[in-house]
């Protein structure tokens, strides 16, 4: 089953927002998988976001990721990754749509509240990146509630 990497970030954390955000992936009926809340440093928040180290807001995010503890998930169901972007809506909140987290929640790009992997590949590496310990192993009884 597909699995995705989704953080709560530090305005997230500290608007109160962890059981809504938690909340909407549950009532979908996505499961989770790994929960923990960390600080993270300023190396760790640089390898997480190595991809846009080129770009000119690299160390104003390094900065927001690092500036309070975030809540690191795994969640987990069948086109979670893409579904779980859709929930999340789009990265600049301007531009989301209501009723997504960021729609609903945020303004600034720069306090969009919540990260989610873009792809099955990248979920995969930050899943090994953020949980190296690994994951427990549970399955949900209700998946015939969920999936026909
Ligand atoms: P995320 O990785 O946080 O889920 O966001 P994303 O895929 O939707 O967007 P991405 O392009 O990967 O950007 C990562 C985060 O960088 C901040 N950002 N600031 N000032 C700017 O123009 C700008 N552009 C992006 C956002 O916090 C974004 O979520």
């Amino acid at each position: 089953m597909e699995q995705t990497f989704i953080m709560i970030k530090p305005d997230g954390v500290q608007r109160g927002l962890i059981g809504e955000i938690i909340g909407r992936f549950e009532k979908k009926g996505f499961t989770l998988k790994g929960l923990k809340f960390i600080n993270v440093d300023r190396p760790f928040a640089e390898k997480h976001y190595a991809d846009l180290s080129a770009k000119p807001f690299f160390s104003s995010l390094v900065d927001y990721i690092i500036s309070g503890p975030v809540v690191a998930m795994v969640w987990e169901g069948k086109n979670v990754v893409a579904t779980g972007r859709k929930i999340i809506g789009a990265t600049n909140p301007a531009q989301s749509e209501p009723g997504t987290i960021r729609g609903d929640f945020a303004i600034d790009i720069g306090r969009n509240v919540i990260h989610g992997s873009d792809a099955v590949e990248s979920a995969r590496k930050e899943i090994a990146l953020w949980f190296p310990e690994g994951i427990t192993e549970w399955q949900k009884t209700v998946h015939p509630w969920i999936y026909e």
